[in-house]
């Protein structure tokens, strides 16, 4: 959590009155419950009787986030956290949810960042995220293997048998005798 430790909010609640949401590179913005409005000075709260709370406060297509804020349902579960505290993905294992544009689609339709597809790790929790990377080249192959001038991987017993295993002649090539 260190993004909270070192976000505006850290001292004094941001100074502000109520809530205090961090924002990226430090920063921070107050915000206000529901039935108070904030003052031009974008840190304290005021009773505003103009806005009566509402009995959902965000409405049948939203759900709230970051005590108070409304998000539209289709940013809940989508793999992108879009609520500064994540609630939006907590919790999320129901298959069925429609992914963020933005994100990666698993086989198993959990939503993870599109950034997280081909980088080595599982993280749709069936490999689907791993599967079809035509553009990943492993840079070195697995122990007793060889890797090949062209990233290819062969078997180490292969090297320097005669035979252009690798495809570009790299297993042949300097070789002793
Ligand atoms: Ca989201
Ligand atoms: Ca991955
Ligand atoms: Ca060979």
């Amino acid at each position: 959590m260190c993004a909270v430790l070192n976000s505006g909010c850290k001292e004094a609640n941001g100074r502000c009155s109520h809530f205090c949401f961090p924002t990226p590179a430090s920063g921070r913005v107050c915000g206000c419950p529901y039935g108070m409005k904030l003052q031009p000075n974008n840190r304290d709260c005021v009773k505003d009787d103009s806005v009566a709370p509402p009995d959902n406060i965000c409405g049948a297509y939203a759900f709230e986030c970051d005590e108070g804020r409304c998000r539209p349902n289709a940013y809940r579960c989508d793999g992108i956290a879009d609520c500064v505290d994540k609630t939006d993905e907590a919790n999320c294992t129901d298959p069925g949810v429609t992914c963020s544009p933005r994100a990666f689609t698993c086989d198993n339709k959990h939503c993870i960042l599109s950034s997280w597809r081909c980088d080595g790790n599982d993280d749709c929790g069936d490999g689907s995220d791993e599967a079809a990377c035509p553009t990943r080249v492993p840079s070195t192959c697995a122990s007793g293997s060889f890797t090949c001038g062209n990233k290819r991987c062969i078997s180490s017993v292969w090297v320097c048998d005669g035979d252009n295993d690798c495809g570009d002649g790299s297993d042949e090539r300097n070789c002793s005798e």
